[in-house]
């Protein structure tokens, strides 16, 4: 599945999801070490899909990431600093101390649009932005993800209905990562494989190992190409596994503990460079300068997150109603 990559491309996607799994760990650290302010929720396992869909999109396409989804405001430009900075609670972060965790990190510069929480809220809003590329003669794709419990709602059947009539250039991402919050796939539908709702709205729809982050891009790139050429919309089912709990207040003792090994071994990130290092694109030293790299660019992060103002009280309503 990596063929269509050059070197260069599959260095990118190692080093992407390899900051993503450091800043995710630190994250939890800091959450744990009650440094962190905010509700965490970790994406661990998720990062191929997070950093490979990423990845498949222009510069000009638009993104509306979920809370797993780290990996993705890292690929579009966002930097750990900020990230860190909003994780704190504190005024440079994304949302300037007003959501101290993955949610509403917006920033229309990344072309990204922040998520919202109520799910999935968020698919109708990626909807609107590819219909309005549609309706101005764009060439931009808009692409969003949602979970295997959303994908149950009322919204994630409209939005595909109308996306479907519309043919708009849109993509959805649904990462199916076996649990929403402590309910089993097999308590949430009476179907195996979500990609199989594609055909009740007259989408394409696709399944692919969600810890292969070269059949991930692949996907999803050709997701995008057929959306941006007038193909309309894809379902995209990503299978993969949430590695920890839903946020890290939840110790998921409800998972059994055979599920978690078995994907274990699958790990996406060590699965990619395990893949590089066979196929000689990266040596071992490579591999652990990689590591050193993405190690300090995250406590260069922390550091500054940390020492960084906690924003005005006299500012806290600003930025949080529309005029
Ligand atoms: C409308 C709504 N109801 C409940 C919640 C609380 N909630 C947040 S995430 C979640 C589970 C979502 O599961 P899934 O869609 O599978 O995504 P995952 O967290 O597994 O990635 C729930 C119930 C919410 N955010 N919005
Ligand atoms: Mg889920």
């Amino acid at each position: 599945m990596s063929e269509s990559l050059d070197s260069a491309a599959k260095l990118n996607l190692a080093y992407w999801m390899r900051l993503t799994r450091t800043l995710d760990d630190a994250l939890v650290a800091m959450w744990k070490q009650g440094r962190g302010v905010g509700g965490t929720f970790s994406g661990k396992g998720h990062e191929a899909i997070a950093v490979g869909a990423g990845y498949a999109l222009g510069p000009d396409d638009v993104v509306a990431p979920m809370h797993r989804d780290l990996g993705c405001y890292l690929v579009r430009g966002m930097s750990p600093e900020r990230i860190m900075a909003n994780q704190l609670g504190k005024e440079p972060g994304v949302t300037r101390g007003r959501d101290a965790n993955l949610h509403g990190m917006g920033d229309l510069e990344f072309n990204i649009i922040g998520f919202v929480s109520h799910l999935p809220q968020s698919l109708p809003v990626a909807l609107g932005a590819a219909m309005s590329f549609q309706y101005r003669e764009e060439p931009r794709v808009a692409l969003t993800f949602t979970g295997d419990g959303s994908s149950n709602t009322g919204l994630f059947h409209e939005t595909l209905n109308l996306a479907a009539v519309q043919k708009a250039p849109f993509v959805l991402v649904v990462e199916n990562n076996q649990y929403a919050y402590s309910t089993p796939l097999h308590e949430q539908m009476a179907i195996e494989d979500i990609a199989v709702r594609a055909q009740a709205h007259g989408v394409v729809g696709e399944i692919v190992d969600g810890n292969d982050v070269a059949a991930v891009h692949a996907v999803v790139s050709a997701a995008v190409a057929r959306a941006r050429d007038g193909g309309g919309p894809t379902l995209i089912e990503a299978k993969t596994m949430r590695m920890l709990g839903h946020a890290i207040h939840d110790g998921a003792e409800y998972v059994p503990a055979e599920l978690l090994e078995k994907w274990q071994e699958r790990d996406p990130v060590t699965l990619w460079e395990d893949t590089l290092l066979e196929e000689g694109v990266l040596s071992p030293e490579r591999l652990e300068r990689l590591h050193s790299e993405c190690r300090d660019e995250v406590e260069a992060a922390i550091a500054e997150a940390e020492k960084a103002p906690l924003p005005d009280p006299a500012t806290v309503a600003t930025g949080v109603y529309a005029p």
